[in-house]
């Protein structure tokens, strides 16, 4: 038995001999972490009182979303001990980080090896010729997500979470080994310049290095296998390298003739294998790279549409950003697997990694799962003029493009976005200051589209544009090959419907320029829900409205190149206000990635198989105001998203009638009744989708039939619901005799670009911040007109005006929300005649834009209901909720 083992041994060492792999291992557990700067060298550093940590990991996690302004900008230390064996001694050890935001001083045992500038590329270093072999060695990290007006992103609408927040690796070679410090890219780069129905041509090029003091004469091989792991093309080349040196090689126009294509469809890959082996007798393999091979072809054509293997296809896409619930940036890879996962189940085969390059998982998963890649650089919402900064770009943009430039997944390299928009809020800049901004960012751009063609000639260039003439005026737009527009019609400007007539007219004066929709769509609160949508009432009624006439349109325009939602999933965007603020809630699944209900239009849009999608999955809960006095029912309307040409839906099993299926969805009035109403909608051919309803029922006139609960959000005219209480907020309404309502004053709106009922901003001491948002300003009082007996009365205010006037310029509602000032609203509460809370001034007794509730026992009597009065001392007294329970 021994002996046998030592044979197998024996076997095993020749054969790692012959085939030698290299190592590549993540490192990124029990790092050590300390948040803050040192007052030692590295070499001195403690690191025992840190805390330990995995990575990836990020520190921003929590902060980013707490209720005070800003989050932690500035350095934090990592630490991690490497034990090295002694077996490494004459190999090369090369340190990778796949991104670290966004500064990076590395160091090794107190040395620094080296440093990175740039929070969304990876880097790394050879850590050699410093290692203590057979020992312990120490990595030690400063990183530094502090504002750098010399480093893109300078402000963007996105969270810039500092940290580690992506895999380390250690890579272990031979000393004659594959280029690993060309800007940690595979080191040999694959290309496919001829690939038609019948053939491809394949081509390869690098660098090998050789870390021995010897010359070496070696041999550079390459071998394409298909899915069977047959090899179906391989070439050599013979390289002579001089003692510690690096040399080039480059093996042209391996040929595959009838070549299985790469599509979204059928995402073939093939495999590639580049070695480099020592041209003596036994042929040994030093170093060896597996990269895979997507065959595809690929054009816009002169009308700007897309063709992909020589057919015209619609690009149909959603952005995403890398971050998640709780966790920041610093996402495992299977995160980002699943994420794209969905986004390809959805029906989409097009993404956008706006805003950044995200992690090399992405990338892959996009090979792999067959989605065609937009990526870009941070470059966003303006540059600063320094050489430094445009330096930064071009070398993130150089290092993007050598890292993702092996996957076929990846057909478009973006530079900018909406690069101007930082225009639009200094207004204190000259004319002669807009002009030299303008030329220096049509400079840069110019510079960073001629770097894109050098390192990447056969992609497409492209950049992100917003909604101004600025990008035509200045010639910007002429620079890419592609341009990208952003456009919120019908959200921060004008109307749904003007969004055909806009690229119509882009077209017609541009004919020849292709065009994408780089990002549309609303922000919407998975609470919210109307009857009437409009914009900014964050429902998933008015994403529905949005979505379904942007999708309509853009599929109706045969020279839209494509088109990426904003966003596959909300993000965190540290400054807005909105209904959940910290966060941009555009998303079409939440920030943990439960669905809204708006996946099943796109899956009813986009997928093949039958899909029938009852729009109402999310909003299982609902509470609704009988139709009329004693009916016993409420009406409201439900969607269904389907491919098929007609459903039927039905109601606790009895039929409300089939509909035909006009753009995707019919929409049935549902008579609800008080609990459980089963909605089960089913096509022709018995494709179905079932949800069920809990259905609680307000009564028309509360004097009559009395109440149990009834909760009101007051101004608003969409309900909320709150899952942690499970409480419904419905719509408020003016008061009418045997109901309820407020009397006096106004819902409070907005007007501004569109007119918002309440304020976007960050209501502090809860969740519930639409709840808040909403008021009704200037009423006299709230009545209840229930029938005699004991209540439970809740009472919610906040003070919208503020004496802080900062805000983001992505909110809409900026500054102060109302004209008074903060000392000016004093008022006193009476319940059904008598005084509860005398001269209150929220702002001085509680803060301002805090979130107060007010409990009291009421008794109802003689037939009276309940009246709350608002007596004003000064200024308007306001409510924001109401809610009684009957005790
Ligand atoms: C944009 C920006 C994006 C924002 C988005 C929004 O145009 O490119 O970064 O998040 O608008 O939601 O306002």
């Amino acid at each position: 038995m021994k002996k046998n083992i030592l044979i197998l041994l024996l076997l095993l060492g020749w054969v790692i001999n012959i085939e030698a792999q290299r190592i590549n291992t993540t490192i990124n557990s029990a790092w050590r972490f300390h948040k803050g700067g040192v007052n030692t060298s590295a070499k001195n550093v403690n690191t025992d009182d840190w805390e330990i940590i995995n990575l990836p990991h990020t520190w921003n996690a929590q902060d980013a979303f707490d209720e005070t302004p800003g989050y932690y900008r500035g350095i934090g230390w990592y630490a991690k001990e490497l034990t090295v064996p002694q077996t490494w001694e004459g190999k090369r050890v090369f340190l990778k980080f796949e991104g670290a935001n966004q500064v990076a001083d590395v160091y090794l045992n107190g040395a620094l090896i080296g440093s990175h500038i740039g929070g969304y590329t990876g880097f790394g270093f050879d850590l050699s010729a410093d290692l203590k072999y057979g020992g312990i060695n120490t990595i030690t990290v400063r990183v530094n997500n502090e504002h750098d007006d010399n480093i893109p992103p300078l402000n963007a609408d996105f969270t810039f979470y500092g940290g580690i927040y992506r895999n380390v690796s250690l890579i272990v070679t031979e000393p004659v080994h594959f280029e690993l410090d060309n800007d940690a890219s595979d080191g040999i780069f694959v290309s496919t310049p001829i690939v038609n129905e019948q053939s491809a041509s394949v081509n390869f090029r690098g660098r090998v290095e050789n870390n021995t003091g010897n010359r070496k004469n070696a041999i550079v091989e390459v071998l394409i296998l298909d899915k069977s792991n047959k090899v179906i093309a391989e070439k050599t080349a013979k390289i002579v390298l001089a003692p510690n040196s690096k040399s080039d090689f480059s093996l042209e126009n391996l040929q595959i003739t009838s070549p299985e294509l790469w599509s979204p469809d059928r995402p073939y890959l093939y495999q590639t294998i580049t070695r480099v082996k020592e041209d003596t007798d036994d042929l040994a393999i030093l170093d060896k790279i597996v990269v895979p091979l997507g065959l595809r072809w690929y054009k816009f054509d002169e009308e700007g549409r897309f063709w992909l293997n020589g057919k015209p296809l619609k690009l149909i896409g959603a952005n995403r950003h890398q971050d998640f619930e709780g966790l920041g940036n610093a996402l495992p890879d299977s995160y980002h697997y699943n994420d794209y996962k969905k986004i390809k189940e959805l029906g989409f085969n097009f993404i956008r990694t706006a805003h950044y390059p995200q992690a090399p998982e992405v990338y892959r998963t996009c090979d792999e799962l067959g989605l065609l890649a937009w990526s870009e650089i941070p470059v966003v919402s303006g540059i600063s003029e320094s050489e430094e900064f445009a330096q930064n770009c071009l070398n993130m943009q150089r290092e993007h493009i050598r890292q993702t430039y092996n996957h076929p997944s990846l057909i478009i390299y973006g530079y900018m976005n909406e690069i101007f928009l930082g225009f639009q809020y200094n207004r204190s800049l000259s004319e002669a200051d807009r002009k030299r901004v303008i030329n220096a960012t049509v400079d840069l751009a110019g510079k960073l589209e001629e770097l894109t063609k050098t390192e990447a000639p056969e992609r497409f260039t492209v950049m992100a544009l917003h909604h101004s003439t600025q990008y035509n005026d200045s010639g910007i737009t002429d620079i890419p090959d592609v341009v990208g527009w952003n456009l919120y019609f019908g959200w921060y400007y004008q109307e749904m419907e003007d969004l055909s007539t806009f690229l119509k007219d882009q077209h017609e004066r541009y004919p020849n320029r292709p065009m994408i929709v780089s990002e549309y769509g609303p922000g919407t609160d998975a609470r919210l829900h109307a009857k009437t949508p409009k914009p900014y009432d964050y429902s998933e009624d008015y994403q529905y409205v949005m979505h379904a006439s942007y999708l309509e349109q853009m599929m109706d325009l045969p020279f839209l190149a494509g088109f990426a939602a904003w966003n596959f999933a909300d993000f965190g965007s540290e400054r807005r206000g909105d209904a959940i603020p910290q966060v941009n809630q555009k998303g079409l699944v939440n920030f943990d990635r439960t669905e809204k209900d708006i996946t099943g239009m796109y899956r009813a849009y986009f997928l093949k198989e039958p899909v029938v999608y009852i729009a109402a999955h999310n909003y299982t809960k609902r509470t609704g105001v009988e139709d009329s006095a004693g009916s016993g029912i409420a009406t409201e309307s439900v969607k269904v998203f389907s491919n098929q040409k007609r459903v039927e839906l039905m109601l606790n099993g009895k039929s409300l009638g089939q509909k035909t299926v006009e753009d995707h969805m019919a929409t049935f009035a549902i008579p609800f009744r008080n609990g459980k109403n089963e909605l089960r909608a089913v096509d022709a051919n018995g494709h179905s989708d079932q949800v069920t309803i809990a259905y609680t029922l307000i009564p028309f006139q509360l004097n009559a039939a009395g109440i149990q609960e009834l909760a009101v959000n007051v101004g608003a005219e969409v309900s909320f619901y709150d899952p942690e209480t499970q409480i419904t907020w419905v719509p408020d309404r003016k008061y009418t005799a045997g109901g309820w309502g407020y009397e006096g004053g106004a819902p409070y709106t907005v007007q501004q670009r569109q007119v918002k009922t309440g304020i976007d901003r960050d209501i502090l001491g809860t969740d519930n911040d639409p709840l808040f948002q909403t008021f009704v300003e200037g009423l006299t009082s709230y009545r209840f007109d229930v029938p005699d007996g004991q209540y439970t009365l809740n009472l919610c205010f906040q003070e919208p005006v503020s004496r802080d006037r900062q805000n983001n310029m992505y909110n809409l509602t900026r500054g102060n929300a109302s004209e008074s000032k903060v000392e000016d609203r004093e008022f006193t509460i009476a319940i059904n005649g008598q005084d509860v809370v005398h001269n209150v001034n929220l702002e001085r007794d509680y803060g301002s834009l805090r979130a107060l509730t007010l409990d009291f026992t009421v008794n109802a009597e003689d037939g009276n209901g309940i009246k709350v009065d608002f007596q004003s001392k000064s200024g308007k007294a306001l409510l924001s909720g109401i809610r009684i329970k009957k005790r």
